[in-house]
């Protein structure tokens, strides 16, 4: 049988599973980067980086940058409302919002998505609000959210720099830390996607992912 990508990734998947399971954490990625499987990296199935609208994202979980109501608003909140349907502010009414760095999950009703999760990402007041604490709280409860709802793939907005006007390359960083140190020490989610609405938010990010990367294979 002739060999595919997609055997390819999926066998190197397995066996990233074993090596972390077996090693734990920090310690399997480096082996893992030394065995050239590490396919955490941009561009690949690990974790890709996209230009792209996040409605259109057929994965388990697409995450929404919602507010504390949890009852619809402008930006990415406003465009995956209307992609879901009115079935989805129904049941974000039944669960009374959320505070700001947690995260609650509905169903994706007419999304690709099967999952919804939904997180208010703080707004920015110049860094006196424990802002930075409060965004990688919102990346770290999705990712273990979608965990324990058995998401393998996941896909994010740039939470907080749209309205909430979190500053775009301190967000990117962030973001890339708090995902990338989350994937070194937990097996369960495959893939994680950043989908950038435009080339200045993908830029941001490519360029903190190279960074983070520079400074720890
Ligand atoms: N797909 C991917 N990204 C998108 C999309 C899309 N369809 N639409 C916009 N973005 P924002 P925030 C990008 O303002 O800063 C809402 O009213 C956008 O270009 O949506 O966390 C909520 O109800 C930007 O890069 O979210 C809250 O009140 C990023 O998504 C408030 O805005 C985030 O921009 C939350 O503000």
């Amino acid at each position: 049988m002739p060999i595919n990508e997609e055997m390819v990734v999926s066998y190197v998947s397995a066996l990233r599973k074993v090596i972390l399971k077996e090693n734990g954490g920090e310690t399997g990625r480096l082996r893992l980067n030394r065995l050239g499987l590490n396919i955490n990296k941009e561009g690949d199935k690990m974790f890709r980086i996209v230009l792209g609208d996040i409605t259109k994202e057929t994965v388990d979980a697409i995450v929404n940058a919602a507010n504390t109501s949890l009852l619809g608003g402008g930006g990415v909140d406003g465009a995956i409302h209307r992609a879901a349907g009115p079935e989805l502010l129904a049941e974000c009414r039944t669960i009374h919002g959320c505070k700001t760095g947690q995260a609650k999950i509905t169903k994706g009703y007419r999304l690709p998505a099967k999952y919804v999760i939904h997180t208010p990402g703080p707004i920015w007041n110049g860094g006196t609000r424990d802002e930075e604490r409060l965004l990688r709280n919102c990346y770290e409860n999705c990712l273990r959210l979608a965990a324990e709802n058995d998401c393998q793939s996941v896909a994010f907005p740039s939470i907080s720099t749209g309205v909430y006007r979190f500053p775009l390359n301190r967000a990117a960083e962030i973001a890339i830390r708090t995902i990338e140190e989350y994937l070194s020490t937990h097996a369960e989610i495959e893939q994680v996607s950043m989908i950038c609405f435009d080339g200045t938010t993908l830029s941001a990010y490519q360029n903190a992912l190279s960074e983070w990367e520079a400074n720890h294979v």
